[in-house]
């Protein structure tokens, strides 16, 4: 369907119901919450359990045709606190059955909350899970469970290794900070290896372990030392990626034709940086230390932390899950019976450059996409937008790429300006620049009064173009209260020669944006008040002095996912 266009001026001046599908999974039952109409933030195909808090994403892995999503869960409230590990089940990463909670408190290893951790694939494809426990010393310990049975498809009941605690905090380590195991891998000599996050002497740091039957550990000292003066390494993540690959590379592989990935979680943001490692000597030489501020590398220059990759083997490609949390207070999330989302499962690879990863949301996401509507080559003038029509604007995916014919025109910053979030804090969407702000303006209400703006500018830095991709949430609702902050991420494209494009999937309280095919990601958590369900608008929007060219736009209705409950929790023993 061709795209209905409606020039606006003044634009500055001022659900779901989930029928289950039952297929092999038996016991679902509708998920009576997420349609109603007191529950406009509710996502229609992000992942959310039905109620209550949720935080990081854990252990996911692929077995026997099977995805396998445990999360950071209170079963009792809308706030963290009586954290277990909740279990969901998919054939396609969109749709997904919720399990009653694989790992709860059972021990003195574990009685004060079972917290993050990562699932690995023994040889022979049994997954076993390291999480952290919080002993009855509230230590930190790191704990071990498998599957009780590994013919049950859904691997429903988890039993916890008689030698649990496997690892304790070594001596000098403050055992507050001692957490979230990583997937292990294994080298040439058989032996496994896994990364522990901590904080020694107020740097955050990954204490590597070894072992040879996945029972015994011994610390091997820190992956890296960085110089950034970080909070805690929460969740590590260490991975490699093909070099020039579309294909992802196992946890365990490793060689010429690979980088690693080495990715922490610290002051509210997921950094990661690259470099090489040796398997032999467990020597990481990186390209790049931690940058704190926002123009270093991040996977997410918005709202997402604590995430989690696994290696999907049917397809051979990186998954990446990040949790997104509310941007709203807690009373509000109480009164909302429920708290945190999961990212859209993205897809994680080297770029061309080697410099950076690339991300994407994971293509089972376009089966999801409902009614079209496209744009080919339209101008788009200085100070206009145009509404795009025909598609349900709060529940969306879109694409839309800008060709900038007019460079000379770009503004010149100081060379000095490198902290993008700083940029985009001043040149928010209503202040009118030369070539930008250009981009999208999503969950706009009626009056135009609420907008969450994702934008583009091409400025000039050292006599070199640089593409500044912000979301500005100032103006995304009107109530107060709220978490409003501007974020911002250079993307690293040449304006000379390549387009401007921008993918950006909005569902309801989340915008999810993708920049330069993945290069620059930005999430936001807005709610507003006005532009809801049907009341929500979608505008392609240039607030610059000079003119832009819309080269291609697709936008497409999004299908509800099928999130649903199992009918009952399983009445827990007292020990698993
Ligand atoms: N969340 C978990 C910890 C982790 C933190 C507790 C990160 O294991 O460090 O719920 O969000």
């Amino acid at each position: 369907m061709k795209l209905f266009l409606i020039y606006v001026v003044g634009l500055f001046c001022a659900g779901v119901g989930y029928g289950a599908e039952v297929g092999d999974f038996d016991h679902v039952q509708r998920n009576l919450q997420s349609d109603s109409t007191d529950q406009p933030y509710r996502t229609g195909y992000h992942f959310q359990p039905p109620r209550n808090w949720m935080n990081d994403p854990n252990g996911p892995f692929y077995h026997n045709g099977v995805y396998h999503l445990f999360y950071q869960y209170n079963p009792y409230g809308a706030v963290w606190g009586n954290i277990v590990w909740a279990h969901s089940v998919s054939y396609d990463l969109i749709n997904w059955v919720n399990l009653e909670d694989a790992i709860y408190p059972t021990g003195p290893f574990d009685v004060n909350g079972c917290w993050s951790g990562s699932a690995t694939l023994l040889p022979g494809g049994k997954p076993a899970i390291f999480y952290t426990g919080i002993d009855v010393k509230n230590r930190q310990v790191q704990n071990l469970a498998m599957p009780k049975n590994t013919s049950d498809p859904l691997l429903r009941e988890w039993v916890k290794s008689t030698h649990n605690p496997l690892i304790t905090p070594p001596y000098g380590t403050d055992p507050n900070f001692f957490r979230d195991p990583t997937t292990a891998w294994q080298g040439e000599d058989k032996a496994w290896r896994l990364l522990v996050g901590s904080q020694i002497k107020g740097r955050g740091t990954a204490i590597l372990y070894k072992s040879k039957d996945f029972v015994s550990w011994s610390m091997i000292g820190s992956l890296f030392n960085s110089l950034a003066e970080t909070d805690m390494w929460e969740c590590p993540d260490f991975y490699p990626v093909g070099i020039n690959s579309m294909n992802a590379v196992e946890t365990s592989d490793q060689g010429e034709w690979t980088k690693h990935v080495l990715k922490a979680s610290f002051n509210s943001h997921d950094y990661y940086i690259l470099g090489n490692y040796d398997m032999k000597t467990d020597r990481f030489s990186v390209e790049n230390d931690f940058t704190v501020s926002s123009s270093g590398l991040r996977y997410d220059y918005g709202k997402f932390y604590a995430s989690k990759t696994f290696y999907d083997s049917a397809k051979e490609r990186r998954i990446l899950w990040g949790w997104i949390n509310e941007s709203d207070s807690k009373s509000s999330d109480i009164k909302k019976g429920w708290s945190g989302l999961q990212s859209i499962p993205r897809n994680v690879l080297l770029s061309k450059s080697g410099k950076q990863l690339v991300q994407w949301p994971i293509k089972e996401t376009e089966k999801l996409r409902a009614k079209e509507v496209t744009a080919l080559s339209k101008d788009l003038k200085g100070g206009s937008a145009v509404e795009v029509l025909g598609i349900t604007a709060a529940q969306a995916d879109i694409e839309v790429s800008f060709e900038t014919t007019d460079l000379a025109k770009a503004e010149t910053i100081d060379h000095n300006s490198v902290d993008p979030q700083l940029l985009c804090s001043s040149k928010t969407a209503s202040v009118r620049g030369k070539l930008g702000p250009f981009g999208l303006l999503a969950l706009v209400s009626e009056d135009l009064k609420e907008q969450t703006a994702i934008y583009f500018h091409v400025l000039k830095k050292n006599g070199k173009f640089v593409v500044l991709m912000c979301s500005d949430q100032s103006r995304s609702s009107l109530m107060g209260g709220l978490d409003k902050t501007t974020y911002g991420g250079f993307v690293d494209i040449d304006p000379r020669h390549e387009k401007i494009s921008l993918r950006s999937l909005i569902d309801h309280s989340i915008v999810e944006s993708f920049g330069g095919k993945g290069k620059t990601c930005i999430t936001a958590r807005v709610y507003p008040s006005l532009a809801i369900g049907n009341k929500a608008h979608l505008y392609v929007f240039n607030n610059g002095t000079v003119g832009v060219k819309i080269s291609r736009l697709s936008a497409w209705s999004m299908k509800n996912a099928r999130i649903a409950p199992i009918s009952k929790r399983r009445k827990r023993k007292t020990s698993n």
